[in-house]
C-alpha cells in the first residue's frame, strides 16, 4: 500500500526525507511575470525583482488538477493546506479529494486544514511522517492529526505588510503602520487570519515581544520552526533568547519559500511551534 504527503507550496518545504511527499504549488504574479512556488524557484531573484517593481502583484492556490497530479498513484493520502480563510487551497484540495477516491474506489484522500501556514505545517507534515512511519491505520493517523493541531501554534514578526494589504488579506490601517521607521507588527494565526497584537520598534524589542507571546502561549521548549526571509540574524536572535529560557530547545532555523516570502516579505518572520 502506498501511503503519501501531499502540502501545498506555503510549508516552506519541498522536499522531505523518509516518507513519499511532493508539494502543490501556489504562484505569485506581477504583470511581467510569474513565479511558482516549486524546487526550481530563486526566492532571492523573486524578492529583489518585487522591491524594484511598482505594479500590481498578486498569487493564487494550486488547482484541483494540480492537487490531484500530486496525489499521483497513493492508496492513502494525507494533504496540509494553508489556512481556509486566507486561500482558495483548502477548498481546492477537498474538491480534488472528492474526485479522486470516485475515480479510484478504495483509495482515500485526509485534508488537513492547518488554520496557519509555513512553520506550522511543518510540524502537522512531521507529525504525519511520524504516525506513517508508526504504521498506524488510516482512521487513527486522521484522530491523531487532528488531535495534535490543538497543540501547535504560530507567530509572525513582520516589517512590511504591503503585499498583504494589496490583496486583502490583512487591515489596511493595520499595514501602513509597518514601513515606517524600525516598526515590526507582531500577531498570531488566531481564527485562522492575520491577528496582529503588537507593534514594536527595532529588532531587541520584537525579539523580546515574540518571547513573552510564545511563552504566554505555553511554549515549553519543545519543537520549533523559526521561517525567515532573509533575516536569519532575526531569527538566531530568537532562538538565543529561547534557548535561555530552555536550553535544550528544540529549534529550527529555516527559510521561507516563494508563498511565504511574498507575503511575510524580507525581514520577515513566522515562528510555528508546540505548546504542549
Ligand atoms: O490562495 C492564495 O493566493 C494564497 C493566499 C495567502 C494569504 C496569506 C499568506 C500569509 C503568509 C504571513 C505571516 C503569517 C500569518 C499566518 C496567518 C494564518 C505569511
Amino acid at each position: 500500500m502506498k501511503r503519501k504527503i501531499v502540502a501545498d507550496s506555503s510549508s516552506n518545504m519541498y522536499t522531505l526525507d523518509g516518507v513519499d511527499y511532493t508539494t502543490a504549488a501556489l504562484v505569485i504574479t506581477t504583470d511581467e511575470k510569474e513565479y511558482k512556488d516549486d524546487a526550481n524557484l530563486d526566492v532571492r531573484q523573486m524578492v529583489d525583482d518585487l522591491r524594484a517593481y511598482k505594479g500590481r502583484s498578486r498569487t493564487a492556490c494550486p488547482g484541483v488538477g494540480e492537487w490531484i497530479d500530486a496525489f499521483g498513484d497513493a492508496d492513502e493520502v494525507f494533504c496540509s493546506t494553508i489556512t481556509s480563510n486566507l486561500s482558495g487551497s483548502y477548498n481546492a484540495a477537498m474538491t480534488a479529494k472528492e474526485q479522486y477516491e470516485e475515480e479510484h474506489p478504495g483509495r482515500k484522500v485526509f485534508v488537513l486544514d492547518s488554520y496557519s501556514t509555513g512553520p506550522e505545517m511543518k510540524l502537522h507534515i512531521a507529525k504525519m511522517k511520524e504516525l506513517i512511519l508508526a504504521g498506524l491505520d488510516y482512521e487513527t493517523i486522521c484522530g491523531k492529526l487532528k488531535e495534535y493541531t490543538k497543540t501547535t501554534a504560530l507567530q509572525f514578526c513582520l516589517e512590511n505588510m504591503h503585499n498583504l494589504a494589496n490583496n486583502g488579506r490583512v487591515n489596511a490601517a493595520v499595514a501602513a503602520i509597518t514601513g515606517m521607521l524600525g516598526i515590526r507588527v507582531i500577531g498570531d494565526a488566531t481564527g485562522g487570519v492575520l491577528n496582529p497584537t503588537d507593534k514594536v520598534r527595532g529588532e531587541k524589542k520584537a525579539t523580546a515581544c515574540l518571547v513573552k507571546n510564545i511563552l504566554a502561549a505555553g511554549y515549553k521548549g519543545s519543537k520549533m520552526f523559526i521561517d525567515h526571509c532573509f533575516n536569519e540574524k532575526a531569527a538566531l536572535a530568537l532562538k538565543e533568547a529561547l534557548l535561555k529560557e530552555f536550553p535544550k530547545a528544540d529549534i529550527h532555523i529555516e527559510a521561507t519559500y516563494g508563498l511565504c516570502s511574498f507575503y511575510a516579505e524580507e525581514g520577515g518572520l513566522i515562528i510555528g511551534y508546540e505548546i504542549a
